[in-house]
């Protein structure tokens, strides 16, 4: 079941960890993360072999777990990695080509920050929709306007059965708002990545996001 495996989602590239990324997801694993995606994007990032190489290492630590891995908006890493989805925006391109483009067994995860565009997105048969900020964050720069937890209630309302998760500025004391307001879970960056200890605030999260 998707939404079960969507309680805590790590989303994460080299560029946001405090400590080494390969260390940081298997510590965040042990601690109680359930989905994964490789988000290596913005200042500081990793490109072309390294980029893949660390994608390979995340990968593997990934499936050692049984936790899915996911490519956030490259769909030629996806092959590339031979990962289990992809993730992508509103702006990353037509998203019925890619869903087509993905194998049987890929899934597809679409951001979306209103009804509308969630409702396109379940149109599409996408798996599973991302929804935010719910909170003020500064880890991306370019991020639409805050309205919390209340765009989630508004969506699960009218799409009661679509693999929802909540993301932007989630941490431990306001996760439990995000899931009360009808999520299937909680999708963290820096709370876990910046974190001295990256296992302690991910069973801290794990307490409260549910
Ligand atoms: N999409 C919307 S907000 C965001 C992304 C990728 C950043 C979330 O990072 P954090 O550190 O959990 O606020
Ligand atoms: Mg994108």
């Amino acid at each position: 079941m998707i939404e079960k495996q969507l309680a805590l989602y790590l989303v994460m590239g080299s560029q946001n960890c405090k400590h080494d990324p390969v260390e940081t997801l298997e510590k965040a694993i042990q601690g109680g993360v359930t989905f994964f995606q490789f988000r290596e994007k913005g200042g500081g990032s990793k490109i072309g072999e390294e980029k893949i190489e660390l994608g390979l290492r995340l990968k593997e630590v990934c499936r050692q777990y049984d936790v899915p891995f996911i490519v956030n908006d490259d769909l030629e890493l996806v092959s590339e990695l031979d990962a289990d989805g992809l993730h992508v925006g509103q702006k990353d391109g037509d998203m019925k080509k890619m869903k087509e483009s993905l194998k049987s067994y890929q899934m597809l995860g679409v951001s979306t920050h209103n009804v509308n565009e969630a409702l396109e997105a379940q149109k599409l048969g996408v798996d599973y929709i991302g929804v935010g900020p719910m909170f003020n964050t500064s880890t991306k720069d370019d991020i639409e306007e805050v309205n919390g937890p209340i765009v989630i209630k508004e969506i699960r309302e009218r799409l009661p059965n679509i693999p929802l998760v909540g993301i932007g500025g989630i941490k431990h004391d306001n996760a439990s708002q995000v899931i009360e307001a009808g999520a299937d879970g909680v999708a963290v960056i820096s709370d876990i990545t910046q974190a001295q200890s990256v296992k302690d605030a991910t069973e801290r999260l794990v307490e409260n996001a549910n």
